[in-house]
């Protein structure tokens, strides 16, 4: 772990979940890349991967079914600095940014829990309000906070399941 010692980062580390998403793209590659991007942050390790699965999309428009994915993450990075770094782990993968929410996109990364911190500023809502909505995020928190009860390591490569549990 390599702490920064800077407002960007605290001393102690605290568990996140991050929800990994794409529906453009090479999506399996995109969610690789996002995993490899996120090990590399400073202060953050992955802990425990749910598996991957299809789902269909929710949103105002059509668009193509998502890849989605969950995280447990050990970070020093605060929550606004965890926020900036996935924004641009989105921009590095090709993420363009439409005005309307929930559309099309290569790659999203979403901060669900920080440890027990609640957060509900004009950039930050945590826990994540869409939680309680998305059956396949309970389901994938459930599987990882199972995952690293057991002590199981992550094995984010071997993930992948083709699946239409939906929503
Ligand atoms: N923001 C506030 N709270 C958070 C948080 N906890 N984590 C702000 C991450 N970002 C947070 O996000 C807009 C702004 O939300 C960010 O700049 C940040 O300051 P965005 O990614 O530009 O917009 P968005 O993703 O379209 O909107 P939002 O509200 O983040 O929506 P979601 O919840 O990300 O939904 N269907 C399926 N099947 N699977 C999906 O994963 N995802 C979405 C996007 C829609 N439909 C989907 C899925
Ligand atoms: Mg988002």
């Amino acid at each position: 772990m390599n702490g920064r010692g800077d407002a960007s980062s605290s001393l102690s580390e605290v568990i996140a979940y991050v929800a990994l998403g794409s529906n453009l793209g090479d999506r399996e590659r995109m969610l690789g890349t996002a995993r490899a991007d996120i090990e590399a942050l400073p202060g953050t390790r992955i802990l425990a991967c749910s598996v991957v699965e299809e789902t269909e999309p929710i949103g105002p428009v059509e668009q193509p079914s998502y890849l989605n994915q969950m995280l447990a993450v050990a970070t020093t990075l605060t929550p606004h600095s965890l926020l900036d770094a996935l924004l641009e782990i989105e921009r590095r993968a090709g993420r363009v940014r439409e005005s309307q929410r929930w559309t099309a996109r290569t790659l999203d990364c979403d901060i669900v829990r920080y440890g027990e911190v609640e957060i509900d500023d004009d950039r930050l809502t945590i826990p994540h309000p869409e939680l309680r909505n998305r059956d396949f995020w309970q389901r994938e928190l459930g599987e990882i906070e199972a995952s690293l009860r057991s002590g199981a390591e992550a094995t984010c490569e071997r993930n992948w399941v083709s699946s239409e549990r939906s929503t």
